[in-house]
């Protein structure tokens, strides 16, 4: 059986996993419209493994006899400028992910609760692998700068550079 004070926390991060698929999900209705269709591909998909991410919360909660809580849907950012811009915005969420994760990590060591404390390394090591893509979709945007024909192959071959799950 879960304590509260984990079940809290677990119950807080499904509703950060479930503002992560929003956000993602604006950045990539944004990247639409501005003609990034490969960009837009690649966020849509992030949005997807974001939901996923809140699933496995909810049903993990659930299994260890604690009660999930469906969060309420906050409207995320619509409007940005760059790409530049979205992807700085990628890397601070998820570098605030991962400290979210941390804490409960954490919690669940002073809860002597070592089920979630297993649960939760899957999380920790895919939010390496969310801060790794964030930072290396920057280092290339920041080698395109201002250039067309960077930017072109860059909007279509972002697809290959999401290996995380
Ligand atoms: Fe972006 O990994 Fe979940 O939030």
């Amino acid at each position: 059986m879960i304590s509260q004070v984990v079940l809290d926390a677990l119950n807080k991060q499904i509703k950060l996993e479930g503002d992560s698929s929003q956000l993602y999900l604006a950045m990539a209705s944004w990247a639409e419209t501005k003609g990034l269709e490969g960009t837009a591909n690649f966020l849509y998909s992030h949005a997807d493994e974001e939901r996923q991410h809140m699933l496995k919360l909810i049903k993990f909660v659930n299994e260890r006899g604690g009660k999930a809580f469906v969060p309420q849907i906050e409207e995320p950012k619509q409007d940005f400028t760059t790409l530049k811009e979205v992807f700085t915005a990628i890397l601070k969420h998820e570098i605030f992910v991962s400290e979210s994760i941390n804490e409960i990590v954490f919690l669940t060591f002073e809860n002597k609760d070592f089920p979630t404390h297993n649960f939760l390394q899957w999380f920790v090591s895919e939010q390496i692998e969310e801060e790794k893509l964030a930072r290396n979709v920057l280092d290339k945007l920041e080698m395109i700068g201002e250039d067309k024909g960077g930017l072109y192959l860059f909007d279509r071959d972002i697809v290959t550079l999401d290996v995380s799950g």
